[in-house]
């Protein structure tokens, strides 16, 4: 089974392909063994950076509402996360050397969990000499709803940055390779479903999605 679709995203847009994968039963990792995507022949990772938290996050209230970190050492981008309530929100901000804006406050989930926010990296993904960055948000859950969550891609652009939020189980920088070799990234999604008469008795399948980056038209 595969499906195509386009997502659009400021100056590239992202064309979807799917491909179901047999069903394994642990749920421990969104890639168990002999269940990944790439099991035959794994496509080169694409390079990423783990950024560095910044020291004194600053604080409201006695209590931490901002994760602050740089890109890559202490002159370099600031990637931002912030709390907020009323309504809940978690927002995240990307600022230059300068500690202008290159990403505006844009939202990122509709709760304010910071501790639901993983490690940004940074790297260049759609192979234009600008600096990406990749992030994963849980949005939590029971079972097997614990792996849910948001993939964010912060794609550079001409005009900006394009902020890409994409669900899948187990979010990890180990979803971003590249199969073509073509320098630009390749970012697999990971999900379970279920699959019915088509294929005889009703079972669940993990299905990995493989998003390719192209230029805008
Ligand atoms: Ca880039
Ligand atoms: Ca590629």
């Amino acid at each position: 089974m595969r499906s195509r679709e386009t997502i659009p995203s400021g100056s590239t847009a992202i064309v979807l392909a799917s491909a179901l994968m047999a069903w394994c039963a642990a749920l421990a990792h969104a890639y168990p063994p002999g269940c990944s995507p790439f099991s035959a022949d794994p496509p080169s990772q694409m390079p990423m950076q783990t950024c560095i938290q910044v020291l004194n996050p600053e604080t409201a209230g006695g209590t931490s509402s901002r994760l602050t970190y740089r890109a890559t050492a202490t002159n370099s981008p600031m990637i931002i996360v912030d709390s907020r309530a009323q309504p809940d929100r978690l927002i995240l901000s990307i600022l230059d050397t300068d500690g202008r804006a290159i990403l505006p406050p844009t939202p990122l989930a509709d709760h304010n969990i910071l501790p639901y926010v993983g490690i940004p990296y940074s790297g260049d993904l759609n192979a234009d000499g600008k600096m990406d960055y990749f992030l994963a948000v849980s949005m939590g859950g029971c079972g097997s709803a614990a792996l849910y969550d948001d993939t964010v891609i912060i794609l550079s652009s001409e005009s900006g940055y394009n902020v890409n939020i994409l669900p899948t189980m187990g979010a990890d920088p180990a979803d971003l390779v590249d199969t073509d070799g073509d320098g630009m990234v390749e970012i697999v999604l990971t999900s379970s479903i279920s699959i019915g008469e088509e294929f005889g008795a009703e079972e669940r399948v993990w299905a990995f999605r493989i998003l390719h980056l192209e230029p805008s038209r």
